[in-house]
């Protein structure tokens, strides 16, 4: 055991999901070690623990693996389990966590945000439930963060993490084990394999998009071998350090190369991308695009075709921007919907308590309490099964949802890359008129209430404060605005737009068309575009 004394760093507080910095701040002297050694700190030690060690396979992340495992060494872990070539996506980490009884884990990874030397890093917590460390333990961590003089690294020599099976450093021991391969088994328990073989047989035709990130052999594993689809199916399939130089969120605009496919002619009858962990999904059928919120919501109305979840849901999830349409099909089904803060660690607490099945956040991430992330792949499989129970395509399926429940038209701005002070005093001037703009009428919309939402766990009774500013509109519609807690520099401001269509006309309009008035009257009301002298929003989805 070997002990450096530090002193505290600034700016280690995680953010929505885990501390992202750039990766030159994580590569300086102690600023890893630092964050390490106050997180096994801050749950209380590890000594005697066994861990769960992986990451999306970005630049630094074998680096930061080899440093993690000789301060758990020294810090008397008993055993971590580690994903070969420190791989492991946030979801198969999540599950290997749950499935060896670990105490926790450590993940690897930046998720959506860009990778490389000039790009992001990020280091997570999950607790043994598989899950992110809720906020009690991520703002312990950031308190010890202010006060820590030393941590504990060994001194011994890099292991070997490219081979699979046991090794020892100190007295710890070191397992490498397949990435893969667990996860892949457990989505074989929850869908209908045969089933999908068949479907692919039968001609079906799918591009799966794994953006140079760590879904590539997992997709390559479950769709080419497992399910038979054709060799290329899944493309940009190996995992690079700077992911190609793509940004890998799977988005309309970070995902061209698919959309344009998937809008172009002989378009592939279903499409789909994963991010850099491995947690987000964008769906796509033939000149269909699905949005994420609508997703969740054919997902829970369609969800007792697929096997794992044939006895029906046990209640439905969503993040508070996320639209209303799942809570109108759990509704339908008579399920409980909870509406939570933006951020996986929210939905914690309730799957474990039972209470959901099924979560979703608008930012292209779905799961299950299969695992305590989302699960991008887990996403695209529940898709497929659906599809070949149906056998209707994508759009189909979209267009019988909407005609059912009536459409929440959606769509998200982001204002990227504003000033950290422009953007916090927009949102001041915002929260300090909140309470006077009840019955303010603009753009032909009249303001039915505003808040900022307060979120009261309803299993533990934690309250989380400060967690977006709402302004809904008489009739249903409504804009949600926040700042980004994942990004690395700058302020990037999220606007979110929803305005509900009861149909049974009206509901295939373009969404922006569909959502002007909302624009406008946000406009009115807040002034972004005026105060930033932005013309629009950076991306759209
Ligand atoms: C964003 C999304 C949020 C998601 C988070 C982590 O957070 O909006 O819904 O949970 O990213 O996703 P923010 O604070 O930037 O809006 V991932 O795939 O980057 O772990
Ligand atoms: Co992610």
């Amino acid at each position: 055991m070997t002990r450096h004394t530090t002193q505290p760093i600034d700016g280690q507080k995680p953010g929505t999901s885990g501390l992202r910095k750039k990766t030159s701040i994580f590569m300086q002297p102690d600023f890893l070690e630092n964050f390490v050694q106050a997180t096994f700190d801050a749950v209380g030690g590890v000594t005697g623990k066994t861990l769960v060690l992986g990451g999306d396979g970005r630049y630094f992340g074998r680096e930061a693996a080899m440093t993690i495992l000789k301060m758990a060494a020294a810090n008397g872990a008993a055993r971590v389990i580690v994903g070969r070539g420190a791989w492991l996506s946030t979801p198969a980490a999540s599950n290997l966590i749950r499935q060896r009884g670990a105490d926790g884990g450590v993940i690897l990874s930046a998720s959506h945000n860009p990778g490389g030397p000039d790009e992001d890093f990020g280091v997570k917590y999950n607790m043994s439930n598989g899950g992110p460390a809720p906020e009690s333990v991520t703002s312990t961590i950031y308190d010890r963060t202010q006060e820590i003089t030393g941590y504990l690294k060994l001194d011994a020599p890099d292991p070997d993490l490219d081979t699979l099976g046991e090794s020892a450093m100190g007295e710890m021991v070191i397992e490498v084990v397949d990435p893969v391969s667990a996860y892949a088994d457990l989505m074989e328990t929850l869908f209908d394999f045969n089933a999908l073989r068949g479907l692919f047989e039968s001609g079906f035709r799918m591009r799966m998009d794994s953006m140079c990130a760590i879904t590539g052999p997992y997709a390559v594993e479950i769709f080419e071998n497992r399910l038979g689809a054709p060799k290329g199916t899944v493309t940009h399939a190996t995992p690079l350090p700077d992911f190609g130089g793509m940004h890998p969120d799977p988005n309309p605009t970070w995902a061209h190369e698919l959309m344009a496919e998937m809008m172009g002619e002989s378009a592939p009858d279903f499409g789909a991308a994963s991010d850099g962990d491995g947690d987000r999904n964008m769906i796509l059928g033939a000149g269909t695009y699905v949005s994420p919120s609508d997703s969740l919501a054919v997902l829970a109305a369609n969800a007792h075709l697929v096997p794992g979840y044939k006895d029906g849901l046990k209640g439905v999830a969503r993040s508070m921007p996320t639209s209303a349409a799942a809570d109108r099909v759990a509704e339908a089904l008579g399920l409980d919907c909870y509406e939570t803060p933006t951020g996986w660690k929210f939905f914690g607490n309730l799957m474990d308590a039972g209470r959901v099945s099924l979560c979703g956040e608008e930012s292209f991430g779905t799961g299950s309490d299969h695992v305590r992330e989302k699960d991008g792949l887990w996403a695209v499989l529940m898709w497929l099964n659906i599809l070949a129970v149906r056998k209707r395509s994508v759009a189909e399926i979209l267009s019988d949802h909407f005609a059912r429940y009536g459409r929440n038209y959606y769509s998200r701005h982001d204002y990227e890359a504003l000033p950290v002070d422009l953007a916090e005093s927009m949102l001041g001037d915002l929260r300090a008129k909140l309470g006077s703009l009840k019955g303010t009428q603009t753009e032909g919309l009249t303001v039915e209430s505003s808040d900022e939402f307060c979120y009261t766990d309803p299993v533990d009774g934690s309250v989380s404060k400060g967690q977006g500013f709402r302004i809904l509109f008489e009739g249903g519609s409504r804009v949600v605005l926040r700042l980004s807690g994942t990004g690395t520099q700058d302020a990037t401001l999220r606007v979110y737009l929803e305005r509900y269509a009861p149909g049974p006309d009206g509901l295939d309009r373009d969404p922006q068309e569909a959502l002007a008035p909302i624009i406008a009257a946000t406009e009115a009301l807040v002034g972004i575009r005026a105060r930033t002298g932005r013309t629009g929003p950076d991306v759209i989805t």
